[in-house]
């Protein structure tokens, strides 16, 4: 804070406690603050949900101005907030004192000049609604494809090269490359906002809510801890797509091309299962075709996600939820379909905005949202400013944490989903391990990386005109992931993963990987369950559930060691219980793999062609024998005919 700052709170604190006749005390004003930031949070959860679920430049502008009223909201309280914490002559409990002390953190809301509150505002809105709307037009006569469910569809099922690598660059010049400038704008508003609050720029705002001033250091020690296992899982997919693509289309730097993973940005390879599956003959869990034989519906996956939560203790979704929520995709719109837990600071009032998909994918997201819904409704009676996580990779966490339960195959064949095997051996288990291991373990560069990114943007070390090149520098270093064609600084790749455009950050799933494995043994060693960590489903068990729920209760009212605390006994994040998990996987990959695993830190200098010259000569001696060969039949046949 300058000495300017500090001579204005002063005079202001004083004015206020003297001719303010009306004098609120602290608790009066935090009852008043729980009021009116209700109503207003509400209205502008309200405007958010109508231009997500209904892109019109009509449902833009109204959000433009429910943001500004919001932002003049934070601006009026957190001034008072100040003068309660600044004044030495009042006595705040500790709990005050925290209340007050995020009322008064009002980040972007800081901004006092509305020209740019509203431009920022815009920006965003903007940025959302080019890559929601974003499509790609793959060959004229064809019909052109948004994101989801075309492009990711595409990018789940096509096997060829050329198409996937169009789709993948498709995506990126309709999307990304369309708003780099106003990305750059973007950054300056933001940083500009939270530093007359007194932080660094917008990264240092964003991890001051880890409450930690070593976050940075904390989530790069999770990471080495688990990038063995990454690189052995890495070295094994390569292997096994080389055997699909054929070699010629991997950089001899070991990379992976990022087109082939079966996702869009490469941080999800479960659809590649079939591909890299360890046993062939063995059964694996992947239960998209089982739903599909079974008819399931959207309903019902969400029924299937509910009833687990019930059976920990969790109340059933609200009837508000029912109607109100947004489950598939409407024909009729724009939306933004990235799916999202909506909790709208109203009585029972809580929402999924999700374009669900019968798949084994789309059930595991449910459960991921459910789990936010469930979190909001846990802490609904704390006061509004501690209606959040314990930190954001906690509110991540809790869906995933259901998930790892869900998809044992004990669990999925208790529902009916998987089929009842007589055996169920070690390789079976390598088989599902993997399809685990393709989930999470392949996410955590990606969301170690994006804001890794971000970070340095923000602070300033990565410019305009490097944005892309480090992005990409960063890609192939934590990922092992090359891009298929050559990028170029116009280009914009990061703008074409939701998060960056939406003003999402990312690190909170990285925390959430580590913590999700963490909450998941602490449920099951609640449950008394004394099996290898990967067979356990705490389903139904009542202590399991009293577990996690004394946790989710405290939301954001006490710093997060303390939650964790309550949940698993230990203060720290710990990778230790993901390394278990994967234990058995890790042994065998490395007996797999031998010396073959790695690659360069530096991208290739150029990626190779879907089909390469040796290829390309084959193809045609092949055709020239061929039609030789036809040619001589043909004349033998004539010649014998005459
Ligand atoms: O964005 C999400 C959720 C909503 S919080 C669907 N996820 C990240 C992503 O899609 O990139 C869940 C996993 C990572
Ligand atoms: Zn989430």
């Amino acid at each position: 804070m300058t000495d300017a700052h500090r001579l204005v709170t002063a005079l202001m604190i004083l004015l206020f406690f003297k001719y303010d006749s009306a004098q609120e005390t602290s608790t009066e004003f935090l009852a008043r603050f729980e009021r009116e930031a209700k109503a207003i949070r509400n209205s502008w959860a309200e405007a958010d949900w109508k231009r997500q679920t209904n892109i019109t430049t009509e449902n833009q502008a109204a959000f433009v101005k429910a943001s500004l009223e919001y932002s003049k909201f934070s601006q009026a309280m957190e001034k008072k907030a100040r003068l309660y914490l600044q004044n030495k002559n009042i006595d705040l409990t500790a709990d005050q004192r925290r209340q007050l002390t995020k009322i008064a953190d009002i980040g972007t809301s800081a901004q006092t000049d509305v020209e740019k509150l509203e431009r920022y505002a815009k920006i965003k809105n903007d940025m959302a609604s080019i890559y929601s709307k974003a499509e790609v037009c793959l060959d004229s006569g064809e019909k052109c494809l948004q994101l989801d469910p075309g492009l990711t569809e595409l990018l789940h099922s096509s096997r060829d090269c050329k198409i996937l690598s169009a789709a993948w660059q498709g995506w990126r010049d309709q999307s990304g490359k369309k708003m780099k400038d106003l990305f750059t704008e973007y950054v300056q508003l933001g940083n500009e906002a939270v530093q007359i609050l007194g932080y660094k720029d917008m990264g240092d705002y964003w991890k001051s809510a880890y409450e930690t001033p070593t976050l940075e250091e904390d989530v790069a020690k999770l990471f080495e801890q688990i990038r063995p296992l990454y690189e052995q899982l890495h070295a094994y997919v390569r292997r096994r797509l080389k055997a699909v693509y054929g070699a010629h289309i991997f950089p001899s730097s070991g990379h992976i091309p990022a087109h082939i993973l079966g996702n869009m940005w490469s941080q999800d390879w479960t659809r590649i299962g079939e591909h890299v599956k360890p046993f062939k003959d063995k059964q694996s869990v992947d239960v998209t075709d089982e739903m599909t034989k079974q008819g399931y519906t959207t309903k019902r996956m969400f029924e299937t996600a509910e009833e687990f939560f019930y059976s920990l203790g969790f109340p059933n979704m609200t009837e508000t939820f029912w109607r109100e929520s947004m489950l598939e995709r409407p024909k009729d719109r724009d939306v933004v379909c990235h799916a999202s837990a909506w909790d709208m600071a109203k009585e029972d009032d809580f929402r999924i905005k999700m374009c669900t998909k019968v798949n084994h994918q789309d059930l595991m997201t449910i459960h991921h949202e459910m789990g936010h819904v469930q979190y909001d409704m846990t802490y609904t009676d704390l006061p509004l400013i501690y209606r959040f996580g314990a930190n954001p990779g906690f509110q991540e966490a809790v869906g995933d944490t259901i998930a790892l339960s869900v998809q044992t195959p004990q669990h999925l064949k208790a529902i009916g989903l998987l089929q009842a095997e007589d055996s169920y051996d070690e390789e079976t288990d390598i088989n599902f391990l993997m399809q685990m291991a393709l989930d999470s373990v392949a996410f955590l560069p990606f969301s170690y990386l994006v804001d890794q990114w971000r970070w340095s943007v923000f602070r300033g070390d990565t410019k305009p005109e490097s944005y892309n090149e480090v992005w990409w520098d960063l890609r192939c270093r934590f990922q092992g992931v090359s891009p298929p064609v050559k990028r170029r600084a116009e280009d914009f790749d990061p703008g074409a993963k939701y998060h960056v455009p939406a003003n999402v950050p990312y690190i909170r799933y990285f925390v959430s990987l580590v913590l999700q494995f963490q909450f998941y043994k602490a449920a099951c060693v609640a449950a008394g369950d004394t099996g290898p960590l990967h067979h356990c489903d705490f389903y139904s068990n009542p202590d399991a559930g009293h577990k996690l729920r004394s946790m989710l209760k405290l939301g954001s009212s006490k710093p997060w060691p303390d939650a964790l605390e309550q949940m698993t006994g230990q203060r720290e994040m710990d990778a230790q219980p993901l390394v278990e998990y994967f234990q058995p996987l890790f042994q065998f990959l490395k007996k797999e793999n031998g010396e073959d695993h790695g690659w360069t830190e530096d991208c290739p200098d150029n990626p190779p062609p879907c089909s390469n010259t040796a290829q390309r000569w084959r193809i045609r001696y092949t055709t020239a024998v061929l039609s030789l060969s036809l040619s001589l039949i043909t004349a033998r046949f004539l010649i014998a005919r005459t």
